[in-house]
């Protein structure tokens, strides 16, 4: 095997600090486009050169270039944004965005098809809401996400803080966006330092997440570094840390594999950060720079150990890591409806179709969740699955916001069935240029058919966990469905069963490549031994396992239900 750095390690190093040529290639009137290197370092800006693939071969019949446009990511820790940064961010998505505004799976957003000349202006426009796009893409600490846990207002509160102050820490310093995008003066020709990531950042992008429990709206087991807030008696007593969850997996490749994050031990608040900087710098260190696709934490992990990369963590940081406190997830979805804080003020749950916001001839959601805005006191806050809460709302506010939620039809959410409150749908095409198959325009399809079949077997508002993919990325972390659907081409999908409700057990490989006919008989053959066959209140994707329809999985969490004053409670958690 070469040793040979990955060409995009070169790439990094002479950017200058993530320069390269960017301004250069944004002046150029002669294409749309900017060049192969530039399109790398742009992500770290927070956007991606595309193009449209409804028209790609069309424009190479007529020998045009494709119809090239920009996706732009915010970087919103927690997903937390006020009513006037959403009126801000819907005039943006209407002035240069061509598909409304789309809530991602990690919690921020997402504007579609933004032509050259018109990304800088964006840019500006993102930045005058007191927002940013830094480093929401490429390869460095990403969005921080936290789960919105709409009954534990004070909690959530608490580790908020926590997912802003790390998102905070891992801001890299160049001086680049500033210059490129908001006509920052050239400070001085001395040269950059990035005291974090040094000049070539991490070998992969990394994610940090906070979840808290009862709830893993947030996936942590999918996260690089995974924090499961414990808090007793209202005051956030640490973290369980989990480091080396991920989703992407290449078919074909069994050297690629998701992989759930190991606890390796819990830590006080004041300690978080200096053990996030160890793992990161251990992974800037250690992490596979030649190899692209074994590139992230997990291979890391995988090849130097477990137990390695836990000693390496203490010895960097100077901090022992402590054994672990119990913590208990009932699901990994969202709450949806009215709830009312520890506090008083009341929170709305809405659900989203795969997070699009769009006003089309049929709804008018973007425009509903934009009249919202106009008269909300509180924040909105975006979740993991794509989905959307309005925060922090007085009693007496609740039935003006009614009436909007009911007249631009996002009250979906009372009558959805079960399976359709907890999917999630990846974007895939038009736009991203990764797609082997259709997602978030395939959702709309597919649910239907399912809920069909369902309600025929008097499952209808049963709750399952459906996780839809393009390919197998993993961008809406079907890993972790009860049911996923991964693209392999254009109608075909490998069908992935036998997840549980609560993101701690991966699913496994049920029927390689499948239509749709094959997809559906092959669901409701099993949706129909589930309806009589279950345990009370079994999850499908438990009684999948229990039956025997699936083997044992692959990773699974042991559970962490050990008395808290034992001697013998593990620090690292290792599993098969
Ligand atoms: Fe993702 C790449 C969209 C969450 C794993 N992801 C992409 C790109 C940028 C395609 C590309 O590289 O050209 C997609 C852009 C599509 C488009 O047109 O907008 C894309 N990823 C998304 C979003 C928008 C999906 C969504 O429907 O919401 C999510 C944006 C998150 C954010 O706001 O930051 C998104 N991506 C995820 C997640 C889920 C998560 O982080 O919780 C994963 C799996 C977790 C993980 O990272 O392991 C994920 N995306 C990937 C990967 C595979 C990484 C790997 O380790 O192999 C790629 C491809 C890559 O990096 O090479 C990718
Ligand atoms: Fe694109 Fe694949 Fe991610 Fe879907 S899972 S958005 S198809 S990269």
């Amino acid at each position: 095997m070469s040793n040979t750095l990955s060409p995009l390690e070169d790439i990094k190093l002479k950017s200058r600090h993530l320069r390269g040529t960017i301004e250069d290639g944004l002046a150029n009137p002669l294409t749309g486009a900017i060049s192969d290197d530039d399109t790398k370092l742009l992500k770290f800006h927070g956007s991606y050169m595309q193009d449209d693939r409804d028209i790609r071969d069309e424009r190479r019949r007529q020998k045009l270039e494709p119809a090239y446009a920009f996706m732009i990511r915010a970087r919103l820790p927690g997903g937390v944004v006020t009513p006037q940064q959403w009126l801000a961010f819907d005039d943006i998505a209407r002035t240069y965005a061509s598909r409304g505004l789309r809530i991602t799976t990690r919690q921020t957003f997402q504007w579609h098809g933004i032509i050259k000349r018109r990304l800088k202006a964006t840019m500006q426009d993102i930045n005058k809401t007191m927002a940013t796009t830094i480093a929401a893409c490429g390869d460095i600490n990403r969005q921080v996400v936290c789960s919105v846990n709409p009954l534990l207002s004070n909690q959530h509160a608490l580790v908020q803080k926590w997912a802003q102050a790390l998102s905070d820490h891992f801001i890299p310093r160049t001086r680049a966006y500033h210059e490129i995008w908001l006509d920052g003066e050239k400070i001085t020709d001395e040269p950059e330092h990035e005291p974090i990531y040094g000049d070539t950042y991490l070998p992969r992008k990394f994610k940090i997440g906070i979840a808290l429990p009862p709830f893993n709206d947030i996936d942590v087991f999918a996260q690089d570094l995974g924090l499961i807030a414990i808090i007793e008696k209202g005051v956030l007593q640490g973290f369980n840390v989990t480091i080396g969850g991920g989703m992407g997996a290449t078919h074909g490749d069994p050297s690629t594999y998701p992989r759930l994050g190991s606890l390796i031990g819990f830590v006080p608040p004041e300690q978080v950060i200096a053990v996030a900087e160890a793992v990161v710098t251990l992974q800037r260190d250690y992490g596979n720079r030649v190899e692209r696709q074994h590139a992230r934490l997990k291979y890391t992990i995988d090849s130097k150990g477990l137990d390695w990369f836990a000693e390496q963590i203490e010895a960097r940081s100077g901090i022992t890591l402590q054994a672990l406190r119990p913590y208990h997830f009932e699901h990994n979805g969202d709450r949806y409806g009215w709830h009312q804080g520890e506090d008083g003020q009341w929170h709305l749950g809405l659900y989203i179709d795969a997070g699009r916001l769009w006003d089309t001839e049929e709804s008018q959601l973007q425009t509903g969740v934009r009249e919202i805005a106009k008269i909300l006191k509180g924040e909105f806050r975006m979740t993991c699955n794509q989905n959307l809460v309005i925060a922090n709302v007085h009693a007496q506010d609740r039935n003006t916001i009614d009436s909007l939620v009911h007249d631009y039809g996002l009250d979906g959410y009372k009558s959805y069935s079960g399976i359709r409150r907890f999917s999630i749908a990846c974007v895939a095409l038009p736009t991203c240029g990764l797609a082997m198959a259709e997602s978030e325009r395939y959702a709309p399809v597919l649910l239907p058919k399912l809920e069909s079949m369902l309600d025929r077997h008097g499952l209808l508002h049963e709750p399952i966990v459906l996780r839809i993919s393009g390919c197998p990325n993993g961008c809406s972390r079907p890993y972790l469905g009860e049911i996923a659907l991964v693209g392999r081409a254009i109608g075909r999908y490998d069908l992935r069963l036998g997840a549980d409700f609560t993101g701690e057990r991966l699913n496994t490989l049920y029927r390689e490549n499948m239509d749709e006919v094959g997809i559906l008989e092959a669901l409701d053959t099993l949706f129909e031994k589930w309806a009589s066959e279950r345990e009370s209140d079994e999850k499908f994707g438990d009684f999948l396992i229990r039956q025997g329809t699936l083997a044992a999985p692959s990773q699974q969490l042991i559970p962490i239900v050990l008395d808290r004053n034992a001697t013998h409670m593990p620090r690292v958690v290792a599993r098969s």
